[in-house]
């Protein structure tokens, strides 16, 4: 018998997978955060994918976290500062030989996670695919991308990457996720608190080339000494070419701040400045960009961590 995607969190990303592997006849349960949420779902009919802009539900089922059943395969879909957490309470039922796919943008989260499920494989992921909320239960699919996936301890792809083939979820396994994952997490300390900081979509970034070039320094620095020359590679040019290529949009911290929702700063900029102590690096602009972040956040009333 085909194993169950558990799917923890029915936001944006969980929704857009959830729909995609239910719709390719792929088992899929989501684990809803508590009783009433889960009869709000159930009152709702499912959830709601909106793509070319025609919305279809899908009647996934659900459970709430205390359901005894074992899980084999956990994708974990929340944001990065309530993975552990939300795993967390999940441990006691992880079956032997579990696996998770952890989601969550930046780095920082995974370590968390693996910490409290020593037992279980766990699968980094970084995606470009993008997707909202409109409403309860119901999902956008704004943008089609990629997600690379990989096990930076274990290079072997499991078998189960013939679901998301079957769901048509473009994919790939990749046996250096954390250079990707690196480099994706630069890329967002280039661009996003800048478009926060100076109130402009990522084309606004042309007119800060200094600052932009400046921070791309000492993140390559960052990089190198992190072991991770190969995401360090020509960083100022990639990161030109996303704000170039992407001119039009608003960054997701961007975003988070504009809809006063707590952004993923822990995990991505304070990611960086944590791990260059660490190390003894003097990046005196990307600490600086970090605090000045964090008072632009306090001062919207909105958590900096
Ligand atoms: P989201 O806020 O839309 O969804 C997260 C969901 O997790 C929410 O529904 C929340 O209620 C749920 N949740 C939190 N704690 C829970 C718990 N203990 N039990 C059950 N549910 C719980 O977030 P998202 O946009 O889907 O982002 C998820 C991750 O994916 C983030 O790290 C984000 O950076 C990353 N990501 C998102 C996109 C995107 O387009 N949305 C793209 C790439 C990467
Ligand atoms: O990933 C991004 C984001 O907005 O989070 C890009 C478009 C690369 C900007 O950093």
């Amino acid at each position: 018998m085909a194993t169950t995607w558990h799917v923890l969190g029915a936001g944006s990303l969980g929704t857009l997978w959830a729909t995609r592997l239910a719709r390719a006849g792929v088992p899929v349960r989501l684990i809803l955060r508590d009783a009433a949420r889960l009869k709000a779902y159930e009152a709702a009919g499912g959830l709601t994918l909106v793509e070319h802009g025609q919305a279809r539900q899908y009647p996934v089922p659900a459970e709430t976290p205390d359901n005894p059943a074992p899980i084999q395969r956990l994708l974990v879909a929340c944001k990065a500062y309530d993975a552990e957490q939300a795993v967390a309470q999940l441990a006691s039922r992880l079956a032997p030989g579990a696996e998770l796919i952890l989601l969550q943008n930046g780095l920082g989260s995974q370590d968390a996670v693996a910490a409290v499920v020593a037992q279980a494989r766990c699968i980094h992921a970084s995606s470009t695919e993008g997707a909202f909320r409109d409403g309860d239960w119901r999902v956008v699919f704004a943008g089609h991308g990629f997600t690379w996936l990989g096990d930076a301890s274990h290079p072997v792809a499991p078998i189960w990457l013939d679901d998301l083939k079957d769901a048509g979820i473009p994919h790939e396994w990749s046996t250096d996720i954390l250079t990707r994952l690196w480099r994706k997490l630069a890329l967002n300390c280039a661009i996003n608190p800048l478009t926060v900081l100076h109130d402009c979509r990522n084309g606004g970034l042309q007119e800060h080339h200094c600052e932009v070039a400046i921070l791309c320094g000492e993140l390559t620095e960052l990089l190198e000494r992190c072991g991770q020359p190969a995401a360090a590679q020509d960083l100022q040019q990639e990161v030109e070419r996303v704000i170039h290529a992407t001119a039009a949009n608003y960054s997701s911290m961007y975003q988070d701040v504009n809809n006063r929702r707590r952004t993923e700063i822990s995990y991505l900029l304070g990611y960086a400045c944590k791990v260059a102590t660490r190390h003894q690096l003097n990046l005196p602009h990307l600490n600086q960009l970090q605090q000045r972040l964090i008072v632009r956040l306090q001062s919207l009333g909105l958590p900096s961590d």
